[in-house]
């Protein structure tokens, strides 16, 4: 059998991000990043790993689309808050407003033609924002919480708190579980959920860690199992549910 296509979203880095520590390139090369925790992880679940191109040409959105079977956003900078009608706080991340605009344009497409769609970490909030949905741009200053959920400097596979699984959800059928632990690398996260999304996880200080979509084929979490199933194989069940549905 022949195995899906999975094209997953990539980093964009412009030349002047680059500039400081370069080790590749020449000056005025702007260049492609991946993380290859996620081709790995499409790999062993058995899909067929593809990095899709940022390039901002609808010619080449459409044939991605077409060409691909299913689509992984994947994590990254933070989602320009302008994009849910919100002024820039002094503690929002860096934005990259070429993948912003590159990502928005590649999921209302991949959206239209109805291909299954997962999300991770920025991949999940870009969804939210494009549903309508809203971020807390920083936590740490818009959230009262005990629990860190931005654990910049912790191993990428460190479990820090607990995921509590809705019932009856997709995620709890992939984990045969109603509570799991999960690793936590994000300072946003969900303000207010998009249209059509349901909430799928959440965890202990009421954060929405994971929402679906039956009507757009979307299934997104907000941490990391690209980064986890080396060391906690339960992890690769997303990925596996993703590549069999
Ligand atoms: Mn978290």
């Amino acid at each position: 059998m022949k195995k899906p296509l999975v094209g997953i979203t990539t980093y964009y880095v412009y030349d002047v991000e680059n500039a400081k520590y370069r080790h590749i390139g020449a000056p005025g090369q702007d260049v492609m990043m991946a993380s290859t925790d996620y081709y790995n992880a499409i790999n062993l679940a058995g899909g067929l790993p593809m990095p899709i191109m940022p390039i901002d040409d609808d010619d080449y959105i459409d044939s991605i689309v077409k060409t691909m079977d299913k689509f992984l956003f994947s994590g990254g900078s933070d989602v320009d808050p302008m994009l849910y009608g919100e002024a820039l706080r002094y503690d929002c991340g860096y934005i990259n407003e070429f993948r912003d605009r590159f990502e928005m344009k590649l999921l209302r497409r991949v959206i239209e033609a109805g291909k299954p769609i997962l999300g991770i970490c920025r991949g999940f909030q870009l969804i939210n924002v494009f549903l309508g949905g809203s971020l807390y741009q920083d936590l740490k200053s818009q959230y009262e919480s005990s629990i860190q959920h931005a654990t910049r400097n912790v191993e990428k596979h460190k479990k820090t708190h607990k995921l509590l699984i809705e019932k009856e959800s997709i995620l709890e059928k992939i984990f045969d579980n109603s509570e799991i632990l999960i690793n936590s690398k994000h300072h946003q996260a969900v303000k207010t959920l998009g249209e059509n999304l349901i909430i799928e996880a959440v965890s202990e200080d009421g954060l929405i860690e994971g929402f679906s979509s039956e009507k757009h084929s979307i299934l997104a979490v907000q941490w990391h199992p690209e980064m986890m199933y080396e060391y906690h194989v339960e992890q690769l069940e997303l990925f596996k549910w993703f590549i069999n549905q």
